[in-house]
């Protein structure tokens, strides 16, 4: 059932969004970085260290037992939440590090010559990892193509994919256009060909329903702090039978059955991948983040940011010399204003209390490909007002101002 969202009673969730920047209130638009937390999450962190503070898994006490038992409990959270299983969800340091545990266990098995897929659009974390495994592993690294208006060309894909191409790895949603990729699609013409798909949803878990058996991922990568969590914990989703199969990232404490001197026996999934001790607070609270953002409905929080992103639209569409790059499927707007650089778009916007992203958005490639240095992006979610938007309007009226 989709309702509205009240978005002023939301607000008075998150304390920061009532604090001022240079003088003016705060209008917190770079969403895409890095989402506010609300109370909720704040207080779980504050909770678990005055409360329960001890480690997990280790422990034969009160304290530890509590600790393990809410850890456990909200991968169990999180796992649902994309549809997986407890023990196909890995606890990572973010998405980043989610990305290279499983370019780092799924390249040492292939051969040189071997192929892997990503596209001209990824951000830099699905793109390096591949990069430096591919140069170590004598590996071909090919890109599919973005179409004019910055959408993935399925057909370039389907005439690059291969029986060598063993990995296509791409983003869900990208955070440089705003372009949401049909994974579906994807998937079926990734296993058509016998190639696995991992999938970046660094923009995607927190915006809108994602569930990792309907997209058809194999392996699927998100942040926490994307989607009201803490930062230092982020999460892979990877298939238990695959995850099974796959070496260790990191050896250490914690993913260990039994060490003798000669050889390990690895503990089993999920935390044969979490080597030593983890980011166990910040674990806990990424569950209530996921309690909050169920409670809101994810359904509810898509339906808010196509609303608010279209606002925004139209209104930015107005000002004169605005050149906007991407199909504005997510509430991500990228755009430049005639020749000016975006730092300078955002340091101007930043005095009047609006906060932006400015620069290349760790999308390098792709800005080459669209033969710009960078853009000024304005990303929203569900804490957001139309009155967010009418500032940065008339912050961009200031910069075309200062620019004339
Ligand atoms: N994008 C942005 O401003 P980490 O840093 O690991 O939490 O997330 C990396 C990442 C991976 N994929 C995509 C599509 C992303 O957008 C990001 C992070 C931020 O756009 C910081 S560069």
């Amino acid at each position: 059932m989709q309702k509205l969202l009240n978005v002023n009673k939301l607000r008075e969730d998150f304390p920061i969004l009532f604090r001022k920047v240079n003088g003016k209130r705060l209008v917190y638009l770079d969403n895409a970085a890095t989402t506010q937390k609300p109370r909720q999450v704040i207080s779980a962190l504050k909770e678990f260290y005055e409360q329960h503070n001890s480690n997990v898994h280790r422990g034969v006490y009160q304290l530890s037992e509590e600790a393990t038992l809410a850890y456990e409990a909200s991968r169990g959270k999180i796992a649902s939440f994309v549809g997986a299983r407890p023990n196909e969800l890995i606890f990572t340091k973010n998405a980043t590090e989610a990305i290279n545990l499983v370019a780092y266990s799924l390249t040492w098995n292939l051969e040189s010559g071997d192929e892997i897929l990503i596209s001209q659009m990824e951000h830099h974390s699905n793109f390096v990892p591949w990069q430096q495994l591919a140069k170590i592993h004598g590996l071909n690294l090919k890109f599919v193509k973005i179409t004019q208006d910055g959408k993935l060309d399925l057909e370039n894909l389907e005439r690059q994919i291969n029986k060598r191409t063993k990995i296509v790895s791409l983003t869900h949603v990208s955070n440089a256009l705003g372009t949401v990729n049909p994974i579906h699609e994807i998937s079926k013409i990734s296993h058509d060909n016998g190639s696995l798909l991992v999938v970046d949803a660094a923009q995607s878990v927190g915006h809108m329903p994602v569930n990792v058996k309907k997209l058809g991922a194999d392996f699927l990568a998100f942040s926490g702090h994307k989607m009201l969590g803490p930062t230092g914990i982020g999460c892979l989703y990877g298939k238990q039978e695959l995850l099974e199969n796959m070496k260790p990232f990191l050896y250490g404490g914690d993913m260990i059955k039994e060490v003798k001197f000669d050889s390990t026996e690895f503990n089993e999934v999920p935390w044969k991948f979490e080597a030593g001790t983890q980011p166990i607070a910040e674990a806990i609270a990424l569950g209530v983040a996921v309690d909050y953002l169920k409670a809101v409905g994810m359904e509810n929080i898509l339906d808010y940011e196509k609303q608010i992103t279209e606002y925004a639209l139209e209104k930015i569409k107005e000002i004169e010399g605005l050149k906007i790059h991407g199909p504005f499927e997510a509430p991500i707007i990228s755009f430049n204003i005639g020749k000016v650089h975006s730092h300078d778009v955002s340091a101007i916007l930043d005095s009047e209390g609006v906060a932006i992203r400015g620069g290349h958005h760790c999308c390098m490639p792709l800005m080459q490909v669209l033969g710009i240095s960078g853009t000024a992006r304005a990303s929203f979610y569900l804490y957001n007002s139309r009155e967010d938007v009418d500032s940065l309007i008339e912050g961009l009226e200031k910069v075309r101002k200062v620019f004339s």
